[in-house]
């Protein structure tokens, strides 16, 4: 028996759902979030996809050539993200040159750790990754004008799309992993949820440096 992308959703749906289900997005879409805690996730999420970056970098390294258009069109994104990031920080005159908080700090340090993993434990992680900001930026609903294109850029159609041809891919690891690297992709999955979940929670109390 192989376990699926979805099944690890629905195995695993309340952590799912702490993962991304959270006040900071839905203190977005009522519009009440503090600019202090939207721009500590800005900022941080920045640096986020800056380690997350040379993370898809690792998983195509390891990747067969089947997969690569799918990766590299995941990296082809993240060139044009980390570009938006900048300008969105100018408009709000942060500077991207700070500290990592803990929780981002975390994940980072996380992302490093599954860089030596299996490669099916590494695109499933990299499936739920971005499956949890194109699920998580969507299920509040409209945002408001301020935070629309933040909204828009995780959970547009084409990036749906491309979560989409991840979760195929990992689909197709898996199906021919053994059980012991299923049994690890399934704590990598988990571990995940809690990450993404620390991060929003980050936001939402910390303060900028
Ligand atoms: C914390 N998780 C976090 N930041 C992101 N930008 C994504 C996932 C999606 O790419």
């Amino acid at each position: 028996m192989t376990i699926t992308c979805s099944q690890l959703l629905e195995k695993h749906s309340q952590a799912w759902l702490a993962a991304t289900v959270h006040p900071f997005l839905e203190q977005c879409k009522s519009g009440t979030i503090q600019q202090k805690q939207f721009n500590t996730w800005l900022v941080q999420d920045y640096l986020f996809v800056v380690e997350f970056t040379r993370f898809v970098a690792r998983v195509l390294t390891n990747a067969p050539t089947h997969h690569f258009d799918v990766i590299l069109g995941g990296l082809g994104a993240l060139k044009d993200e980390l570009n938006w990031f900048k300008v969105k920080a100018r408009e709000r005159q942060l500077t991207l040159e700070t500290n990592l908080q803990d929780a981002c700090s975390q994940y980072c340090k996380y992302l490093e750790i599954l860089a030596d993993m299996p490669y099916a434990v590494q695109i499933t992680a990299l499936w739920a990754i971005e499956l949890a900001y194109n699920q998580g930026w969507q299920l509040p609903g409209d945002m408001p004008e301020t935070y629309a294109e933040f909204a828009d850029r995780w959970g547009n159609q084409n990036f749906t799309e491309y979560v989409k041809l991840l979760e195929q891919l990992a689909d197709e690891a898996m199906s021919s992993a053994s059980q012991t690297v299923q049994t690890q992709t399934e704590s990598v999955f988990l571990e995940i949820t809690r990450k993404e979940r620390d991060f929003w929670e980050m936001a939402m109390i910390a303060k900028l440096e």
